[in-house]
């Protein structure tokens, strides 16, 4: 092969993987667990699946809301969020602090492209389902919001009251 075909195939392979990073965001249980690389946060840490003791199931819908709203966590839970897409549009579940979340809404709407994708967060396409593994260390009141510009501000935001 030519130089130039060489490149051009080695161009094409990196759009189709970061085409494919960009739209199959929406399974945490493709993401590795590696316990060297997971963080505290002020609202726990990712969870290990092998640790998983309950499985919470949260819809999401068009209409701007998680079902259920409201989740009671014990705290050192570790919790697997299965996330079903109920509606027609694009959502996401990240975990938070009222805080960061609202400052990460912000931030969303002014670059609404944004990618990030992180142990606290699922994005859900239509129709399908994603998953974050997560451990409540720390007692509090924290959040799930969709921070996909609009949906927050709209009210897509629930509770997790850690105990
Ligand atoms: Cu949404």
């Amino acid at each position: 092969m030519k130089t130039k075909q060489v490149l051009s195939v080695l161009v094409a392979a990196a759009m189709a993987s970061a085409a494919y990073a960009h739209s199959d965001k929406s399974s945490a249980a493709a993401r590795k667990f590696d316990a060297s690389q997971v963080e505290d946060t002020p609202f726990g840490r990712q969870g290990d699946p092998k640790q998983v003791t309950r499985t919470i199931r949260v819809g999401m819908s068009d209409k701007m809301r998680f079902d259920p709203g409201s989740i009671s966590v014990k705290k050192g839970e570790t919790v697997r969020f299965v996330v079903a897409n109920k509606g027609a549009v694009l959502h996401e579940m990240v975990l938070g602090t009222p805080q960061a979340l609202k400052e990460h809404a912000e931030l969303m709407k002014k670059h609404p492209g944004m990618e990030h994708e992180e142990p606290n967060m699922t994005h859900v396409k239509p129709g399908a389902t994603g998953d974050i593994v997560w451990q409540f260390t720390k007692a509090g009141e924290f959040q799930f919001a969709c921070l996909i510009p609009g949906h927050f501000d709209a009210g897509m935001v629930g509770k997790v009251a850690v105990k």
